[in-house]
């Protein structure tokens, strides 16, 4: 037990050694954070979407602890085989150092220093594990070559391993206090002042928001909106350093910078984004009014060449998404290069400096965060990030609805508002319907919204003494301004997306 002990210290205090070099070398070198990443890029559809769906956006966290539970198992182990085997338990620290090694430097954008972090820090936990195991030795040799049985050196034990986790925890301050980097890009973030729109979006109008307790926010506040992205740690991009390359199949490729980005005329728009994880019922959406450039120009000022069908757009962190051509330049569709979210410089989390927005398809195939790059390409040539992970490589959003209120299982009596929101984005809600039991689908009346690219709420005054005391079940269903009908196929996120009528179980009293 010792010696499980000393291998859970040492590999601990060889995490901070690491986390401290990586520090200097870059934010995404650190071994937890480069390995996770290789994890997550490795997990296979299905069951990234049982994560989302089981952990929701705790996802990661989840992940990360998982990760740190199996490493101090592992360092047990270690610790236990460096005293029965010397010297296993240290091959199986050299062991797990070169592979995290080896896959921090094949992250996108990662270089050879990369590796750094890692060695220098299982070559720490190797030195520390051998010290304090030998502490445990019940033998020692002594100089004139006597063996003599002393049994374990419980009070050096002690000293060292105390030793190790007290440098450890040094270690760790002292990354923290040197990896300014984050503190820059959060001051650049909040000295920067968004200019005006060129054209502002219309004002909200008054009905779009019904107020009832329970029920979404016509706009989400930032704070409150969804975030997902396969990032275990938020890219963190100086508006001064950052560019975005139009590259690929166009005329006359250009860099542009975030200064002459804030130079261009800028639009508002109003639009939900959704993922394709979100299932029947669930709250991967969010309304948000946007501020940017819209990328239909900067592909014109490219110049587009023949052939092409599809614009592959690179996040900083190397994720891809693959966008149909004909929607970024559709005249009449506000896809944005955005810099701005309700009013505000882009929360980091939700791409700052700059990232796109496409009304009508899910954000995988569309909304990518961090943007760095648009390569005119076509479907045939490039495959983005989610596609070759058995997601579709065309993603446009499926019509939705949702009841917030009241919530599953809640106990009601009177008359009880039923609301919700309900979403088509690029074609609009034109109607909703309720339903009690199996009963008769009723009109719920549908709030004002500012247009087809945004969720619409929904109220219904439902009177359920009528129905009875005991439980009673509300589902909601929706048509689209193209008079589809939401269908009751009940199928699940992957490979494009959920459908199915959203079902609330409640008990009158
Ligand atoms: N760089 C990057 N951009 C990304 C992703 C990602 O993993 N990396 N995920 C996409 C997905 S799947 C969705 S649904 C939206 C979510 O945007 P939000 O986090 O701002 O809500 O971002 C998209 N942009
Ligand atoms: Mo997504």
């Amino acid at each position: 037990m010792w010696a499980a002990l000393a291998g859970i210290a040492s590999a601990a205090a060889g995490f901070a050694v690491a986390e401290l070099v990586a520090a200097f070398v870059a934010p995404g070198s650190s071994p937890l954070f480069a390995a996770g990443a290789g994890v997550v890029d490795a997990v296979p559809a299905p069951l990234k979407d049982f994560a989302v769906e089981t952990f929701g956006t705790a996802d990661k966290a989840v992940l990360l602890g998982t990760m740190a539970v199996v490493l101090a198992a592992g360092a047990a182990l270690a610790g236990w085989l460096e005293l029965r085997r010397p010297p296993v338990g240290s091959l199986l620290l050299a062991v797990v150092g070169a592979v995290a090694a080896v896959v921090a430097v094949v992250r996108p954008g990662a270089s050879v220093a990369w590796a750094l972090p890692s060695l220098v820090g299982v070559g720490i936990a190797v030195v520390l594990l051998r010290a304090s195991i030998g502490t445990l030795r019940p033998a020692s040799t002594t100089s004139d070559g006597v063996v003599r049985a002393t049994g374990p050196d419980r009070r050096r034990f002690l000293l060292v391993t105390g030793l190790t986790v007290a440098a450890g925890v040094v270690a760790l301050a002292t990354s923290r206090a040197v990896s300014a980097g984050n503190r820059v890009v959060t001051a650049a973030r909040d000295a920067l002042r968004l200019p005006a729109a060129s054209v502002t979006a219309p004002a909200v109008p008054a009905g779009a928001d019904l107020g009832v307790p329970g029920l979404a926010p016509y706009v989400t506040p930032n704070g409150d909106f969804y975030r997902i992205d396969t990032a275990l740690r938020v890219p963190q991009v100086d508006p001064a350093d950052w560019t975005l390359r139009i590259s690929g199949r166009v005329d006359e490729p250009f860099e542009l910078t975030f200064a002459e980005l804030l130079d261009l005329p800028l639009v508002e728009h109003h639009l939900t984004l959704t993922c394709v994880s979100n299932g029947v019922g669930g709250d991967l959406v969010g309304n948000a009014l946007w501020l940017g450039y819209p990328v239909r120009e900067l592909l014109e000022r490219a110049g587009v060449q023949d052939g092409a069908d599809m614009v592959l757009s690179t996040s900083a962190d190397g994720w891809t998404a693959s966008t149909p051509l004909e929607v970024l330049q559709d005249a009449d569709r506000e896809c944005l290069l955005a810099v701005g979210m309700n009013g505000e410089p882009l929360p980091a989390e939700h791409g700052f400096p700059a990232r796109l927005v496409v009304p009508g398809l899910y954000g995988y195939v569309s909304a990518t965060k961090w943007v760095t790059e648009l390569k005119v390409t076509t479907f045939a040539d490039d495959v983005a990030y989610w596609s070759t992970r058995g997601w579709t490589e065309r993603g446009p959003i499926k019509l939705a609805s949702r009841i917030d209120t009241p919530r599953a299982n809640a106990g009601v009596e009177g008359e009880v508002t039923v609301a919700g929101v309900a979403w088509a984005q690029h074609t609009g809600i034109d109607a909703v319907e309720v339903r009690v039991d199996d009963g008769p689908w009723q009109a719920a009346t549908l709030a004002d919204t500012v247009g087809p690219d945004t969720w619409r709420q929904w109220s219904y005054a439902w009177d359920s003494a009528g129905a009875g005391t005991g439980a009673h079940r509300l589902t909601v269903r929706a048509t689209d301004a193209d008079g589809e009908v939401q269908t009751s196929d009940v199928a699940s996120p992957a490979p494009d997306g959920a459908t199915g009528w959203h079902e609330v179980e409640v008990s009158v009293g």
